[in-house]
């Protein structure tokens, strides 16, 4: 019964890949699905694109006849979930076919939405792996390539920083981004040539293994420069951090500098080596948090004794217990943000983990 194909589908001819453009899993899915379509001799097309773009996205895929669609590495937006599926449901009226393969959250809603599509959609939601590695395993699980694009995802997107080439591609990502977002320009156009070349050629098709750097001098240097000014403004933030202790918890509030991304500001943060200042070497806080451009918030955390997801819910954000994200909102004067997160986290004890300064000795579970 499964090996059953419907007229409709035997008819697909093309496929379209709709991608995260803010990360390397989202870059090394899309390049993952680029294999997939190449193998299957299918015309392919790819979009990357952000959260708050679904509408005009989805509006596309809209209009496509006889199309696999591949959607990976983007949770459902809660807001433009019935949007979303009314657009897929006139895509698959037209012969497509819906493959969601994603690791964000997804409420039960907009599961039951997404499956209840015609022509037997595909949804896979798994917390435990990055995307690309959902791909891999879904789409090309014989594809040694496909295989390591996957590993060089995971290690960047659980922060690992085991692998050279994660580490140098989430930069290359950052310069790639960052210039895109400066000059205004198309971010599926500025990340396509590096896209496919790692397609085509997998990691061999950017890295050269023996030097340790990119094959393509020009990113290299880009990258090299892009490290030494990125180092530059996160020493100088540091200097204008505020500190504050709330329910025994040492809070740390840091400008987030243009041109740095949350991640590399909380990592360089929770490192003691970066926090010697002025002959003085600064604890690591229990709690990182970042303000960014337009009132972003980031937090990270020094240890255990704090619940970054339980701190993003007090920000209307969410996230992991290590890593979350929030909002504040717009703002002018920092210290002013600061003196007003730090009284929001001490009306509040959901952030503050219970396990705290201890080791988990007869901590049973
Ligand atoms: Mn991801």
């Amino acid at each position: 019964m499964s090996n059953h194909r419907t007229e409709k589908t035997r008819r697909i001819r093309s496929l379209l890949s709709i991608s995260h453009d803010k990360d390397v899993d989202g870059l090394t899915s899309a390049a993952i699905v680029w294999r997939y379509a190449m193998a299957h001799g299918l015309d392919h097309e790819v979009i990357l694109t952000d959260y708050g773009s679904f509408e005009p996205v989805f509006s596309t895929v809209a209009t496509r006849r006889n199309t696999l669609v591949v959607v990976t590495d983007l949770g459902m937006e809660d807001n433009s979930v019935d949007t979303v599926v009314q657009l897929l449901e006139r895509a698959v009226a037209q012969g497509c076919r819906v493959v969601w393969l994603d690791h964000h959250q997804w409420t039960p809603t907009a599961i039951k939405k997404v499956l209840s599509l015609g022509n037997r959609p595909v949804l896979k939601v798994n917390h435990d792996y990055c995307a690309a590695e959902i791909a891999f395993r879904v789409l090309m699980p014989r594809d040694a390539v496909s295989e390591e694009l996957a590993r060089v995802a995971h290690d960047s997107d659980f922060n690992l920083r085991e692998i050279e080439a994660a580490n140098a591609l989430t930069d290359a990502l950052s310069v790639i981004r960052f210039g895109v977002v400066d000059r205004g320009e198309d971010m599926t156009s500025a990340l396509l040539p590096l896209l496919s070349k790692l397609a085509h050629g997998g990691l061999d098709g950017v890295w050269d293994r023996e030097k340790d750097c990119f094959k393509d001098p020009v990113l290299e240097e880009r990258v090299k420069y892009y490290r030494k000014e990125k180092a530059k403004r996160m020493r100088k933030a540091l200097l204008g951090h505020c500190d504050h202790t709330v329910h025994g918890r040492l809070v740390r509030i840091v400008e987030l500098p243009r041109g740095v991304t949350t991640t590399d500001m909380g990592t360089f943060l929770c490192d003691p080596e970066n926090l010697k200042v002025d002959g003085k070497s600064l604890p690591v806080a229990d709690l990182v948090i970042t303000l960014g451009q337009g009132g972003k918030l980031g937090f990270r955390r020094g240890n255990e004794s704090v619940l970054c997801n339980m701190v993003a819910k007090l920000f209307n954000g969410g996230g992991h217990e290590y890593a979350a994200g929030g909002e504040y909102g717009s703002y002018e004067d920092f210290e002013a943000v600061c003196d007003d997160i730090f009284v929001t986290l001490s009306k509040d004890m959901s952030w503050v983990a219970p396990s705290a300064g201890g080791d988990s000795a007869g901590a049973d579970s």
